[in-house]
């Protein structure tokens, strides 16, 4: 059979990726708003005794605070309708801007208003606030799942927020600024056992120094990349916007993977480890695997990159 990018979406069939991501997002979208509201900042506030997530730097903050402040200026029941218009996805000017940030502006958004939230700055979850059935099930859903599985849910709950009249991302996106990756004689170097292809040593390393121009170098130029949960996303072009708005500050750590034969001149290669988002740094350690699949060239075909069911998955690594 030709080797495509859906083929390869399957290479390594047997890894086991976190479904309790997608199906507690789902139950989540049937919630009313103030279900949804309320529900995130118990999870909220039930995470923060275990895991600190770090204040969003304030650069990328400046583009968020106009409308922040302007929310703070608002009464208490304006400022929760516009907490519900967000969850609701309502067509309002500031539902449109929120749509228009990148990722890390819409968290940085949303950790602003809880932090106003907790100071009462900004009308609080009204206290003895009754949870749904529904929506206390999603809660301990949540509560079930490993650090990593639930800021990944928290992060997926945010994204959606916000109006976008077409598809979404439709916008011409409001950019993070630019990091200058770390100069050559500080960058770390990974060691991954089973593995010695050099395009996947390249790949860690230059993302872990924030070297984008350099990592999307390494992919075939028809090449696509295929985050947690997401379809894969093709060519250089967009792979290299997508890194710049998602991969900043990234710290990945394999442990151990595994190369096959190749199949047509392609090579599939698996590995595991962890992943450290800035948001909450060493705190939480996320369980991933890379699922690579390497072109006659050596360039990256597809990679495909899962958060994984739970820590058990990291020593799976049985040939496809
Ligand atoms: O509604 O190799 C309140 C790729 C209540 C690239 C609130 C990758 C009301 C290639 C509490 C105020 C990127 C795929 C809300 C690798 C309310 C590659 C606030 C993987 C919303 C390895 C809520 C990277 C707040 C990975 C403040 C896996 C929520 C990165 C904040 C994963 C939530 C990063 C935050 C993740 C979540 C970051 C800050 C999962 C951050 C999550």
């Amino acid at each position: 059979m030709a080797i495509s990018i859906e083929s390869a979406r399957s290479i390594f069939p047997g890894t086991l990726a976190a479904s309790i991501v997608p199906a507690t997002i789902e139950s989540f979208n049937q919630l009313n708003a103030e279900d949804q509201l309320a529900l995130i900042w118990f999870a909220h506030t039930e995470m923060g005794k275990t895991i600190t997530v770090a204040a969003p730097g304030a650069a990328s903050m400046v583009l968020a605070q106009g409308i922040l402040d302007q929310i703070k200026q608002m009464s208490a029941i304006s400022q929760t309708q516009v907490m519900c218009d967000l969850t609701n996805r309502a067509d309002t000017p500031i539902c449109r801007s929120y749509a228009s940030f990148s990722m890390n502006i819409k968290l940085g958004f949303w950790y602003q208003l809880g932090e106003w939230m907790a100071q009462g700055l900004v009308a609080p979850i009204p206290e003895g606030y009754k949870l749904s059935t529904k929506a206390a099930n999603v809660l301990q859903a949540i509560r079930e799942a490993d650090s990593g599985q639930q800021i990944t849910i928290l992060r997926n709950m945010v994204l959606d927020m916000g109006f976008d009249p077409n598809a979404p991302g439709s916008y011409e996106k409001i950019e993070d600024p630019v990091v200058v990756p770390t100069d050559m004689a500080s960058r770390s170097k990974v060691k991954i056992e089973g593995i010695e292809n050099p395009t996947v040593f390249d790949y860690i390393n230059n993302m872990n120094a924030n070297d984008f121009e350099a990592a999307i170098e390494l992919f075939d130029p028809e090449g696509a990349l295929q985050p947690p949960f997401q379809k894969p996303i093709l060519g250089r072009t967009a792979i290299l916007a997508y890194m710049r708005e998602e991969c900043q500050g990234l710290k990945m750590m394999p442990e151990q993977g595994i190369a096959e034969a190749p199949d047509q001149g392609y090579t599939p290669v698996k590995v595991t480890g962890k992943v450290q988002t800035p948001w909450f740094g060493a705190s939480v350690g996320m369980n991933i695997a890379w699922r690579f699949l390497l072109d006659p060239q050596g360039k990256i075909f597809f990679v495909a990159v899962d958060l994984l069911a739970s820590p058990k998955e990291l020593m799976n690594l049985v040939r496809g």
